[in-house]
């Protein structure tokens, strides 16, 4: 039997350490198989604390070497060492020094937790308990060091030697040895702790602060990829200027310093003066990258650059504030995208992934609050909720608060709290105390689970001259959270009249909106001086992350479609439209019927390629039907991804009919001209391209298929050339196989091209894509070990493609049990996080949730299950 689960941490137990460590000196003296690495630990015991408590260091997988204190050796009955810890029973009763020698073995790490070793270079990940994996430590965000790291390591293999803070000394170490010395004046926890040591290449380049230092500039990469990081360069560059413009924050080292490497358990990392990036967000080039990728890496370097103060500065007190860094700089990244492209497509996109990503987790068993209050796997807790849901918490709070006061109760924090590792709690505090709002109810959002569904009823009466709208709020039950209280959910609305302006909104004889807080589970608002039936365009700029049932019919959401002065509301009339017609399609043809079809839709659509929309990364948006896991989660039970498939595809086959033409004429009309940039129009214009492309393609029509060949062979970039081929993956044609044959011919030397690659074979809706993955997986080009090529081939094909992992014979969801039992012995974070796959099994129809659940109890029974993957397998069959 398995043991048993493990006892899980609790937000009502936390305490503040019993120890402090002001100062760490690390002495790491690096080997592939042996790497020693000495602690001098400046100790004390907590003022708050208990008297005479014993000293607890935690520990994984190291090999206690030596122990002294205060320069005298400890003897090992001193000591407790089991495999998770090791405790001095009686340490001194006043401050003291611990060293600690430790052997750890960086080539056996296939965690990529701590000390591990990526295409021959060392490089660490600590957050967030990784730092135990390098020497015994209090190894929780509350307890604050100064470090100072001296690393040896040989010459030849490993030239760049870096930490975190400012290099203080480098010198020759004897036998072909060298060191360098590096100190952080600014105490931090142990998981921004950073180490990389190899032989890398770099781009320099240097940034003037606001206050006038200069701060060196450092992007490392594998060399022969300099060439790869300027556009990584110029994000930083970017990022800096706009957190000292929009937040008045300014950087505090001498050197920035980013490295790229290709086996990394996640994004990204913001270790203090150190980020530590997958290569995949920092490597660029036209012949290399799509636009979606220099999208990302601008986002992602400017996410863990702004981590600088929302998180390293002032950190978490515990665990369970993560959303107090995460949720946060989500936000700030969020802002800087809008500013540097386009806010309305930068709205959508993010809503587009908070509902198909977060909504989802939310509906299912692995549903848990914004700070959750309890954990097993502290690393399972990296999910869209403390991600996006908490980044959405701060949006409303700016949205009730407005732009002034949410600056100032920022300020405020930064003022308040620089240091500190801190709670929800306290950064809530300070928008309470600039803006004078209770914000008491508003905390819920932190602590309650589920996504809150909005009923709006409205009625005009034309007598009274009165717009009446009945809001009704409600939140369904998640686990461990049956009953759920009133939400503070700010409505943003518009009562928008027959030209299209908004009328002036009256309630109670004073003017009020345009943002009304709804506070209690029924909500009555009358509107006064109507004088004709106005349309509603509620949830303005998706003013808060809840479902909205609404007796909006189709005339007034076409209606707000073409003249609502919200950008996202006229995308969200015309997605809600296609959401009702898709739904009622699948109906239909469970039925045995065919859909009908909505021609007022195909206008509105049509109208995106209209040439004169000149907007097109916003034209594109429109275009851009809702997603098969959209309709999936609109229809909420009894889910048949195969009907879902197939009405989408209906569509599809409806829209090109409808509109051969102006499809055509806008891929004619946007063919690139000139050299590539990769811009936000210019990436826009290949984005309507793209979906004009897609359009002329469905159901395989071979006109589409061979403008989409056409494409694939001549594109000028790796956006058209992608995307082509993605769009020629979709439908089983000689085109599609002898376009990925090319591109594997072309690419197949470059990892992250293969990643593309390995994405658009697992993502197809074909019924052979499962023996393909599977005999990729066998191929020399996919690796285990490596996270980006697990996630592109396997993580792709369960997260990505509905209908093929849902396979009707429960063949996908074998397999993935079957990967994710191998791949759990060697990286337990990203086997647990394919799984995430599962988090809507419970919705699907009878069958296939019959078979998605037995794939997970075979999981559950497995003799040995790490704790990540135990944990979300427990969750989800709980
Ligand atoms: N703090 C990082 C996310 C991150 C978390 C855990 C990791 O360990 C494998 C790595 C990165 C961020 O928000 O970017
Ligand atoms: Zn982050």
């Amino acid at each position: 039997m398995r043991a048993e689960d493990p006892r899980p941490v609790r937000l009502a137990e936390y305490r503040p350490s019993d120890f402090l460590i002001d100062a760490v000196h690390l002495d790491v003296s690096l080997d592939p198989e042996a790497t020693r690495v000495t602690a001098r630990l400046a100790i004390r015991p907590n003022p708050l604390g208990p008297e005479n408590a014993a000293l607890k260091l935690d520990g994984e997988d190291l090999n206690l070497v030596s122990a002294e204190i205060d320069g005298a050796p400890l003897r090992v009955d001193d000591l407790d060492v089991t495999p998770s810890s090791l405790t001095l029973p009686n340490p001194p009763r006043g401050p003291f020094e611990l060293t600690l020698t430790t052997l750890v073995d960086p080539s056996a790490n296939t965690r990529l937790m701590g000390l591990y070793r990526s295409n021959g270079a060392y490089c660490t990940q600590c957050e967030a308990e990784g730092f135990r994996r390098i020497t015994y430590f209090l190894d929780r965000p509350d307890v604050l060091a100064v470090y100072t790291t001296r690393i040896e390591g040989p010459e030849a293999e490993t030239p760049i030697l870096l930490s975190n803070g400012n290099l203080v000394e480098t010198g020759p170490a004897g036998d072909g040895r060298h060191f360098a010395v590096w100190h952080d004046p600014h105490p931090k926890p142990s998981y921004l702790f950073a180490l990389v040591a190899g032989d890398l290449g770099v781009v320099e380049d240097a940034f003037v602060t606001m206050s006038g230092r200069r701060v060196a500039l450092k992007v490392f990469v594998e060399h022969g990829k300099e060439d790869r990081a300027h556009h990584a360069m110029e994000s930083i560059k970017a990022s800096m200027r706009w957190d000292e413009e929009t937040f008045g924050r300014e950087y505090d080292l001498d050197v920035f310093m980013v490295v790229a490497v290709s086996y990394f358990n996640m994004g990204a990392m913001e270790n203090k003066g150190l980020n530590v990036f997958n290569d995949k967000y920092v490597l660029a080039s036209p012949e290399t990258a799509t636009d979606g990728d220099y999208a990302n890496i601008e986002a992602i370097i400017a996410h863990e650059y702004f981590h600088n103060w929302t998180g390293n500065r002032i950190t978490c007190r515990d665990w369970f504030q993560l959303c107090l860094k995460e949720g946060l700089t989500v936000f700030r990244d969020q802002e800087f995208t809008s500013d540097m492209r386009s806010r309305p497509v930068k709205r959508i996109s993010d809503v587009r992934g908070l509902r198909s990503v977060q909504f989802a987790e939310d509906a299912g068993p692995l549903a848990h609050p914004v700070r959750p209050q309890i954990y097993h796997e502290i690393n399972n807790f990296y999910t869209p909720t403390v991600y996006e849901k908490g980044a959405e918490v701060i949006r409303m709070l700016k949205t009730l608060i407005g732009p002034e006061a949410f600056r100032a109760g920022m300020d405020l924090y930064f003022d308040r709290h620089d240091g500190q590792a801190c709670t929800i709690e306290q950064f809530i505090a300070c928008f309470a105390e600039v803006s004078g709002h209770d914000m008491s109810q508003f905390l819920r959002w932190y602590d309650q689970a589920g996504t809150p569904e909005v009923d709006i009823r409205t009625a005009y009466d034309p007598d009274r001259k009165t717009f009446t709208i009945d809001a009704t709020q409600k939140t369904p039950p998640t686990p461990g959270q049956q009953f759920k209280q009133a939400m503070v959910i700010p409505l943003a609305l518009g009562l928008v009249d027959e030209d299209g302006s908004d009328i002036p909104l009256v309630v109670g004889g004073a003017h009020a909106g345009p943002v009304i807080a709804l506070t209690a589970e029924n909500t009555r608002i009358v509107f006064e001086n109507v004088e004709r039936r106005p349309v509603p365009s509620l949830f303005r700029n998706f003013s808060a992350p809840v479902k909205l049932r609404s007796d909006q019919t189709v005339e007034d959401l076409l209606f707000l479609a073409r003249k609502d002065s919200d950008p996202f509301n006229r995308w969200q009339a015309v997605q809600t439209v296609a959401l009702r017609g898709l739904v009622a399609g699948v109906a239909a043809l469970r039925e045995g019927r065919e859909p009908t079809e909505e021609p007022r839709l195909a206008e509105a659509i049509g109208r995106a390629f209209d040439p004169a929309e000149t907007d097109c990364a916003y034209a594109a948006q429109i275009a851009a039907l809702p997603s098969e896991g959209d309709v999936a989660r609109e229809i909420g039970e009894d889910v048949d991804p195969d009907a879902i498939h197939s009405a989408r595809s209906y569509l599809k086959a409806s829209l090109r009919q409808r509109l051969a033409e102006p499809l055509a004429a806008a891929f004619d009309r946007l063919a690139e001209r000139g050299p590539y940039s990769p811009d936000a129009a210019a990436a826009g214009r290949r984005a309507l391209k793209i979906a004009a492309l897609d359009l002329l393609a469905a159901g395989g029509e071979r006109s589409g298929v061979e403008r989409a060949f056409d494409l694939y062979k001549t594109a000028s970039n790796m956006t058209d050339r992608v995307m082509a081929l993605q769009v020629l993956s979709l439908h089983a044609t000689a085109e599609r196989e002898e376009a990925l044959e090319d591109f594997a011919q072309r690419y197949g030397t470059d990892p992250l091209l293969i990643d593309k690659w390995f994405l658009i074979q697992a993502s197809a809706p074909l019924p052979d894509t499962l023996d393909r993955v599977q005999s990729l997986m066998a191929s020399p080009l996919f690796d285990m070990k490596n996270p980006n090529r697990v996630r592109s081939l396997i993580g792709a094909f369960a997260s990505g493609n509905p209908t093929q992992f849902n396979k009707a014979d429960g063949r996908g969801y074998g397999f993935l049990a079957d990967v994710v039992t191998e791949l759990d012995a060697t990286n337990p974070q990203v086997a647990a996080r394919l799984l995430g796959a599962f988090r809507t099994w419970r919705s699907l129809e009878p069958q296939r949730r019959r078979l998605a659940e037995s794939a997970l109890q075979r999981l559950a029974a497995l003799p040995r299950l790490s704790a990540d993957v135990g944990d979300i397998v427990r969750r989800a069959l709980a």
